[in-house]
């Protein structure tokens, strides 16, 4: 029997394995007890990268659309029709026409973050798409804005913080985002052990806030005002205090003065928390010495998510817990992606560029996912004709996914890397099946970046790539080589590193990847520590606490308050959820995974659902702007009043051939999110708080 040590890479808790087996035979998959940052912390998923590897239905060869479905065809084939149709689209209608959609799972692996770059430069579009638009762009917009970095994402530091104050987050089913912190539930608890406070701010009250000391509801999109209010008591209460950062912050004055009107008493009947409650809440963290604000999806995801990131930001830097012990801290990561693009000295503040159909701000570059539809169905220069979707599954993944999966029946040509033929792919000329989990080889980039302690880790491969797939990463050094008209790089992940470790600030103390070979568990460097001085990216190394884009934006919040807009018609709130068991849209074909009850339901409240005469288990229609779909309910006084709940990722379609996913006949949430409904200053979709109207459904019309 033979043991092989790896980091699960499905989700960004970073979780270390233990896989006994035979050969091909896997025995058991376990939590690796000697992970420095898991600490033999796994979830149900782990167990079932294997179905991901032996699943019957993955891809395992190069499919061509003909008339007839799909083909196989050779590798040397695809990568010609491929490389030949981008050159032809390119030439005829300029570089922007070939468009390219990055899903989720490149974040999850080194080996397309490394090889995307030199791929995007030889493709020359600036049609550039991705999830993060869908997810967390306002982290990113923050942090530019601030630090003069994107990728300057403070993480809480939750092993010493003494009063953690989650929004929008439920880190229990999600084992943490913008936050690798595996073992989430030891965690939290040691805090409320060593005498701390959890308290939780939603709308759902989640299986976090059950565990938390305090639960307060929250009227969906409204935590811009909640955080206002909080930074108002601070000034009111003279609770300031910058610690070390005292010499590096400019913009007090404009916060102190823009909060002046928020206070608790004004904000509490819009967002239904209690004056009193606010003011205890901004008190508590200003009294406990180590206290941090998280915010994620669910304030990255609404209409004002820039406001919301940028004000989380604003708070703990005022109530001093910023680049500080117990507070939001910034990793001192191994590989640190900001050494590869530094900014310091460079002019800052090139406004930003807009998209060109809906003029949507492009940040990172990107243009906004909820814009796809649009940019491939308006005519003009720029129109985009061909897309290449690389681990994205946007038909089920982008608001109005409807629209979406319209607007690609208008492509001349669509290509996919996936491992499976999935709602998006199944649109495709041409498939490249790539190898999954346990085929390739990690180091995590993205996520070691954004971990609660410092941490090296290198995976090798566990089994050879299944069939006759490709790494995603020689699909693209493929793709480059063609384009370029030249022969593959010949470099490897390995050697990027490699090369990648050698300008670490760990390279002193000997940290390279023959260590990271010898230590399989991973190489502990540390808790957290102080550092913005030395990463901060700003001109002037001062960090802004009132950058103008945001300032500006205030006004659009202003406007927006008290507006009943379309209440009438659609009265309810929906928001999402995730579920333990699944991923996002993929992983719904393990069986392991999809056994048991129905988690597509809708939440609703019971006082609603006595309204509409609904119980648990009944049918109802549920209709927005932009469709409607049929859903199970369950009555719950979990969620708020007048608010819904469906999960995210779900409504695997017939025509996908993942068979075990299909047979769950769940829906997708985005055929009713709304890609108008946006968070007009970062370009994010906002698929919280999308208006509804419900309706039970007559028996026979209840099979969903
Ligand atoms: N309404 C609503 N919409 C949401 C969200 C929400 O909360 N509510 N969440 C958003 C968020 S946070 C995210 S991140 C996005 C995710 O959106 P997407 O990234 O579009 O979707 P995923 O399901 O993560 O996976 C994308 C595809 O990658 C394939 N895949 C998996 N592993 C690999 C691999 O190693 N290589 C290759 N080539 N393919 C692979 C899968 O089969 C799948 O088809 O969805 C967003 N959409
Ligand atoms: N099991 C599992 N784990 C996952 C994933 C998965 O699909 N399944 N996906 C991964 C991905 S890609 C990501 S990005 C992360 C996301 O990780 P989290 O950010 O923890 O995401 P969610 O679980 O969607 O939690 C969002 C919360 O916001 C709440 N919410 C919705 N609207 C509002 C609002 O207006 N205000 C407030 N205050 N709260 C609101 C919702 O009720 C929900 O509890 O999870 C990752 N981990
Ligand atoms: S929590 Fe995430 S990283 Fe950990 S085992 Fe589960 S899916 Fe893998
Ligand atoms: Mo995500």
């Amino acid at each position: 029997m033979e043991t092989h040590y790896r980091t699960c890479n499905i989700c960004e808790a970073l979780c270390g394995i233990e896989i006994q087996h035979e050969g091909e035979n896997i025995i058991s998959i376990k939590g690796d007890e000697k992970d420095p940052l898991s600490r033999g912390h796994i979830c149900p998923k782990a167990v079932a990268l294997q179905d991901f590897y032996f699943d019957e239905d993955r891809l395992k060869s190069p499919l061509k659309k003909t008339e007839n479905g799909f083909e196989e065809i050779s590798w040397d084939e695809a990568f010609k029709i491929t490389v030949s149709k981008f050159k032809e689209i390119q030439k005829a209608h300029g570089n922007d026409a070939v468009a390219i959609f990055l899903g989720n799972p490149n974040a999850h692996n080194m080996g397309n973050l490394l090889f995307l770059r030199p791929f995007l430069k030889e493709l020359k579009t600036r049609s550039r798409f991705s999830a993060s638009s869908v997810d967390q762009m306002p982290h990113h917009v923050a942090a530019q804005e601030m630090l003069g970095h994107t990728l300057l994402n403070p993480v809480p530091d939750l092993d010493r913080t003494n009063y953690l104050l989650i929004m929008g987050a439920n880190p229990i089913v999600s084992n943490g985002s913008m936050m690798s912190s595996p073992d989430i539930g030891k965690r939290l608890r040691s805090i409320q052990d060593r005498g701390g406070k959890i308290v939780v701010i939603d709308p759902r009250r989640t299986e976090t806030a059950n565990k938390a000391d305090d639960h307060l509801f929250i009227k969906p999109e409204t935590d811009v005002l909640f955080i206002l209010a909080l930074i108002h008591v601070l000034f009111e209460k003279g609770k300031i205090r910058l610690q070390h950062l005292i010499e590096s912050v400019s913009g007090i004055e404009e916060i102190e003065s823009i909060v002046k009107e928020y206070s608790p008493e004004y904000v509490a009947p819009l967002i239904g928390i209690e004056a009193e409650k606010i003011r205890a809440i901004a008190l508590g963290m200003a009294d406990a010495d180590k206290a941090v604000l998280y915010s994620r999806m669910g304030l990255s995801t609404q209409t004002f998510g820039g406001l919301c990131l940028w004000l989380t930001n604003v708070f703990n830097i005022l109530n001093g817990n910023f680049d500080r012990e117990g507070g939001m801290m910034f990793p001192s990561p191994a590989i640190d992606p900001i050494t590869f693009s530094p900014k310091k000295g460079k002019p800052k503040h090139k406004s930003v560029l807009l998209s060109r159909v809906r003029k949507l701000p492009k940040y990172l570059g990107e243009i906004p996912s909820s814009s796809l539809a649009d940019e491939i169905e308006t005519e003009g220069e720029g129109q985009i004709k061909a897309l290449f979707c690389v681990a994205g599954n946007p038909v089920l993944s982008v608001p109005n996914g409807t629209k979406v999966e319209k607007a690609f029946e208008k492509l001349d040509f669509l290509v996919c890397s996936d491992i499976y033929l999935t709602e998006t792919s199944r649109h495709a000329d041409i498939i490249f099946p790539a190898t999954s989990g346990l085929e390739i080889s990690q180091y995590d980039i993205t996520f070691l970046n954004l971990a609660i302690r410092n941490i090296a880790k290198y995976s090798p491969p566990m089994f050879p790539k299944k069939g006759n797939t490709m790494h995603d990463w020689e699909i693209l050094d493929e793709l480059t080589a063609r384009l370029k008209g030249e022969k593959r790089s010949g470099l490897t992940p390995e050697m990027y590193v490699e090369m990648a470790l050698q300008m670490s600030p760990y390279a002193k103390q000997g940290l390279n990847l023959k260590k990271l070979k010898e230590h399989p568990h991973g190489i502990d460097l540390g808790p957290l520590r102080t550092c913005l001085k030395e990463r901060i990216q700003t001109d002037d190394e001062i960090i802004v606490l009132a950058p103008n884009v945001f300032l500006d934006d205030l006004k659009r919040l202003a406007t927006s308050i008290n507006s009943e807009k379309g209440q009438n018609d659609f009265p309810f709130q929906m928001i999402g959820r995730r579920v333990l068991r699944q991923h996002n849209t993929w992983t719904h074909n393990s069986h392991r995974l999809s056994k048991g009850k129905n988690e597509c339901t809708l939440m609703i409240h019971p006082a609603d659902a006595a309204r509409l005469n609904i119980d648990s288990g009944e049918h109802v229609s549920v209709t927005s702007r932009v469709g409607e779909i049929k859903a199970e309910t369950k009555v719950t006084d979990e969620i708020m009043e007048g608010v819904v709940s469906l999960p995210q990722g779900f409504g695997a379609s017939k025509k996908s051939n993942m068979k075990i996913a299909a047979a769950q006949n769940s829906v997708s949430i985005n055929d009713l999110t709304d890609d108008l409904r946006i968070d007009l200053l970062t370009g994010n979709a906002a698929v919280n708080g999308v208006r509804v109207k419900i309706l039970k459904l007559e028996q026979s019309n209840a099979t969903a």
